[in-house]
């Protein structure tokens, strides 16, 4: 009997003090949601800790990431980090029924873990610390309380409880008080929690008003509309501008940042710039804007990925800014010869200072698609340079550039195991049919079609193999302009049974597209994308 009462004990006194830890941790997590939302959203504890951990990761996780992921890969980060967050509050509130200063001192160290991370934030200011330190308080002092309710009484028990005690186990605690506490504690964490998210997103509505407020100018050196030739014909087939909404996003901002148009500054000052300049948006648009079609392109793009896509881009002539700040290319002498633009976030990104101002159409954007650019793709200002991966050029929410040396500074990606230099390596995509698809075999033809793409060299001849057979030429639709992708299309006659389409381009230059394959860590990806279908 006694060993059967004292394991009832046991396990009806072991669950208040996990909850207990939940209820804490929650509470903490909500203080320091509505201390960022009152300061700055960026500065939470998930969203700094995330950061760091995003910063950390070495590029083949990172690859792998996004590649299993996708564009789902922050989401999968930040769940990831409440679970941990959970497992760790179930145990300290479990320890705190017996070491319930040791178990507080915990929670503090760990709203110290985010205050570190908060710290080491790029953009970080010291106001920042203040949003975990207030959660861990909150948090250790709702552990050290709620605890408190759930260990036994200084009182000694009765040895026989009275029948229906006040909501007591037997055990001889207050159980119905604990959990009134419980209830109200986590009330009061959700309403908090909630009010901080509120806030935030209000900090960031006067910028989305800025870009509902403006108005793109005409750009001086239009672009033609597209010609209806450059689309193949072809069901299935990637359309050949994409939409602002589908258009692939990588970054690692955690938080979009949201900055405001009419304060917002870029600075473009280094070595060699005889002329350092800081410019408002305003001064940007006042001056002659190209419109342009380019395709942009991640380095983590694996062979057939999806991390492409091709846009109308309204933006100001990067060289001739640079040319007017007395920036000299390193072939006329000029000492620099990287370009690094740095973000409101942090980021920084290293761009050949030649590529910039060889007369290729390299841009600060500001119009995407016929519209301001979306807050996710870099408003109120992003960097462009054809030909080049985004991740050595396309800084978006862009607020300073740099005039440097290859030698002297290492961006971001170049610190995490990616190349210096990268230039777009020559790539084709079958989008249809998908991989085990199961097309008929007659009466007409198979239509096979996708893009293909080498910024700034343009695409010259699209191949398509069936199994093993011998290459046979794609139609290929009309070239918009040499830094945009090409659709081609290719009418297969197919047999019944499986097969594989394999793809290969060649450029502009006359270079077919190498068969090696390499993965995307340094410098991108390489090889033929195949599929497999079985044709019935
Ligand atoms: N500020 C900032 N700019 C950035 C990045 C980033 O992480 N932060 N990622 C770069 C990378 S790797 C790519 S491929 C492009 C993607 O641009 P998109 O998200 O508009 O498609 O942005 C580039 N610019
Ligand atoms: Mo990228």
């Amino acid at each position: 009997m006694p060993v059967v009462s004292n394991f009832r004990n046991t396990v009806s006194r072991a669950w208040p003090g996990p909850l207990a830890g939940l209820v804490a941790g929650l509470c903490a997590l909500a203080v320091a949601e509505l201390v960022a939302g009152l300061l700055r959203p960026a500065a939470g504890p998930v969203t700094v800790v995330g950061g760091a951990v995003i910063d950390r990761t070495p590029a083949a996780v990172k690859d792998f990431a996004i590649r299993t992921f996708g564009e789902n890969d922050k989401t999968v980060l930040q769940i990831g980090i409440l679970a941990v967050l959970a497992l760790l509050a179930l145990v300290a509130g479990a320890v705190a029924l017996r070491h319930r200063r040791a178990s507080t001192a915990g929670i503090l160290l760990f709203g110290l873990v985010g205050t570190v991370a908060a710290l080491s934030r790029p953009d970080a200011g010291p106001l920042d610390v203040l949003p975990s330190l207030a959660g861990a308080l909150a948090g250790a002092t709702a552990l050290y309380l709620l605890t408190g309710k759930a260990r036994r009484p200084a009182a000694p028990v009765p040895a026989v409880p009275p029948e229906g005690d006040a909501g007591g186990d037997g055990a001889g605690w207050d159980r119905r008080g604990f959990l009134t506490a419980t209830a109200v504690t986590a009330g009061a964490a959700a309403g908090a929690g909630a009010l901080g998210r509120y806030l935030g997103g209000r900090r960031g509505q006067s910028a989305v008003a800025s870009r509902t407020r403006l108005v793109l100018p005409a750009p001086a050196s239009p672009a033609p509309p597209v010609p209806p030739a450059v689309r193949a014909k072809a069901p299935g087939i990637s359309p050949f501008v994409t939409p602002n909404r589908d258009f692939y996003r990588v970054d690692t901002a955690l938080v979009v940042p949201k900055v405001h148009a009419e304060t917002w500054r870029l600075r473009i000052h280094g070595e060699g710039v005889a002329r350092p300049r800081t410019y408002t948006l305003a001064d940007l648009l006042a001056r002659p804007l190209i419109e342009r079609d380019i395709t942009l392109t991640c380095v983590s793009n694996e062979v057939g990925g999806p991390y492409v896509g091709n846009a109308r881009w309204l933006g100001v002539p990067l060289g001739a800014l640079l040319a007017d700040c007395g920036v000299r290319p390193p072939s006329r002498g000029g000492r620099a010869d990287q370009l690094v633009a740095r973000s409101v976030d942090g980021m920084t990104l290293g761009s050949p200072v030649e590529d910039v101002m060889d007369g290729r159409d390299a841009m600060l954007a500001v119009g995407m698609n016929g519209e301001p650019l979306p807050f996710e793709h870099g408003f109120p200002v992003r960097m462009l340079v054809p030909g080049l991966y985004g991740y050595v050029s396309a800084c978006k929410w862009i607020e300073d550039i740099e005039l440097t040396t290859f030698d002297v500074y290492d961006p971001y990606w170049v610190k995490r195991e990616w190349a210096r230099r990268a230039p777009i390596k020559t790539q084709s995509r079958i989008d249809t049919p998908k991989p085990f698809a199961r097309p008929s075999a007659g009466p007409g033809p198979v239509t096979v079609a996708g893009v293909a793409w080498a910024q700034h060299r343009g695409i010259s001849r699209v191949q398509i193999r069936v199994d093993d057979g011998p290459w046979n030429d794609a139609e290929l639709a009309a070239q918009d302009t040499v830094d945009t992708w090409r659709q081609w299309s290719y009418r297969w006659q197919a047999a019944p049974g499986g097969h594989t389409l394999t793809v290969r381009a060649t450029d502009g230059t006359g270079r077919v597209q190498t068969e090696r394959r390499t993965r995307t860590v340094p410098d991108g990806a390489s090889g033929w994308h195949s599929v497999f279908v079985t044709v019935t």
